[in-house]
């Protein structure tokens, strides 16, 4: 008696004026983990270092287990692949920088409770396997579909509605080239790690995380929109929960800075002394290339050009922006902004929603700049 899941209406709660994190987000907190700023130094992230977002369980997927994705629904020859199968169809290798749609969230207030990102839920990575687009050719897809519906292995409860994680998309962009989504088996040249999906997943060149399924073991083509709770109830922007909202989709641009100089160890204040500092940093945006970043030294008061590192032609992974900053003795607040090709850029007022997604906030990283004498 009473052992029932919760109700399902309830929306994410938000938190109480001044209350903190909570246990609860503590707990999802030290599972989540995200970049170590510094790490954006290195044009791919390390094995380790790059953001992990698991709603449940990481399922236990040892080499010797047997896997198979289907590929079903609205199509006239259903498929049924094993790893080493896609393995021998043909291949691509695409650079991405991907970033979880709630990054920023516990910065706003109100806080919406669910993981609580500060701006560190971002990464870059070589994702290789089979272009979407191929298996879906291969298996005919019927003129009336719709939505393309990704199912992974990993199954838990969320508001009451206990699910597979599942997420859809829109079956022109499953089947598009720009960006070219991939069925991936490899991240940065090595067997996916469990926690990145072991041994299939999606990759969405483009899209906030959410879209990339992880332990992928379905695809299934539906004639009529897809409904289930983290296309429909979650991954919505929404002022009310009552809002049929937008959906989250491709990434809003962003810039952040590696911290300079080194940290206080409790409040991560920077410290640098005074004279030359090259302030760098990486910018994104999903939606259009990033052509502009800019850096500001007093909170973003006033504005600079950085320079942009030269356009290698990785049209999905962050660049590298530099900046010569001549530091003097005080307190200062730094920023960077990212603007992209359709005028993209970022607020410096914090916009909300219910769930706390696609806030691109500018970054504050709070610096001391010590006198000549001090340190040393
Ligand atoms: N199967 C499954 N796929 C998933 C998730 C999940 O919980 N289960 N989380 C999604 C979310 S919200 C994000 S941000 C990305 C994170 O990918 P990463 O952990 O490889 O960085 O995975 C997405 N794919
Ligand atoms: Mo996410």
């Amino acid at each position: 008696m009473g052992h029932r899941l919760a109700d399902t209406s309830t929306p994410a709660r938000l938190a109480a004026p001044d209350e903190g994190i909570g246990r609860d987000e503590l707990a999802l907190a030290t599972r989540n983990h995200g970049l170590p700023l510094e790490a954006m130094r290195h044009d791919l992230t390390p094995p380790g270092l790059h953001y992990v977002l698991t709603h449940y369980d990481i399922p236990y997927v040892p080499e010797d287990t047997p896997w198979q994705l289907r590929v079903g629904g609205r199509v006239r020859r259903p498929l049924t692949l094993t790893p080493a199968e896609l393995r021998s169809l043909p291949r691509a290798t695409t650079r991405v920088t991907m970033e979880c749609a709630g990054n920023g969230r516990a910065l706003l207030t109100p806080r919406p409770v669910s993981q609580p990102w500060l701006v560190e839920a971002v990464g870059t990575a070589e994702w290789t396997g089979v272009p979407l687009r191929l298996l879906l050719a291969e298996a005919g897809v019927e003129a009336d579909a719709v939505d393309v519906v990704c199912t992974g292995a990993d199954h838990g409860v969320e508001r009451g509605v206990e699910q597979d994680y599942q997420r859809a998309l829109p079956v022109g962009v499953a089947t598009g080239t720009e960006p070219e989504v991939l069925v991936a088996y490899e991240m940065n040249g090595t067997p996916l790690p469990p926690q990145h999906g072991h041994p299939l997943r999606l990759v969405v060149p483009g899209w906030y995380g959410m879209a990339h399924v992880k332990w992928l073991r379905e695809i299934t083509v539906t004639d009529t929109p897809f409904t289930g709770f983290q296309q429909t109830v979650a991954y919505r922007l929404r002022q009310h929960p009552e809002d049929e909202g937008e959906p989250v989709t491709r990434i809003a641009p962003r810039a952040l800075l590696v911290p300079p100089g080194f940290p206080d160890f409790m409040s991560r204040t920077r410290v640098v002394r005074p004279g030359a500092v090259t302030l760098e940093g990486r910018a994104w945006s999903g939606r259009a290339p990033v052509t502009r970043a800019e850096v500001s030294t007093d909170a973003g008061q006033s504005w600079h050009e950085a320079e942009l590192e030269p356009d290698a032609g990785h049209r999905w992974a962050w660049r590298r922006w530099r900046f010569n900053w001549r530091a003097e003795p005080g307190a200062y607040v730094l920023s960077a902004r990212a603007t992209d090709a359709e005028g993209h850029t970022q607020p410096l007022e914090q916009p909300w929603n219910r769930g706390g997604f696609v806030n691109n906030l500018v970054q504050r990283v709070e610096v001391l700049c010590l006198d000549e004498e001090s340190g040393g």
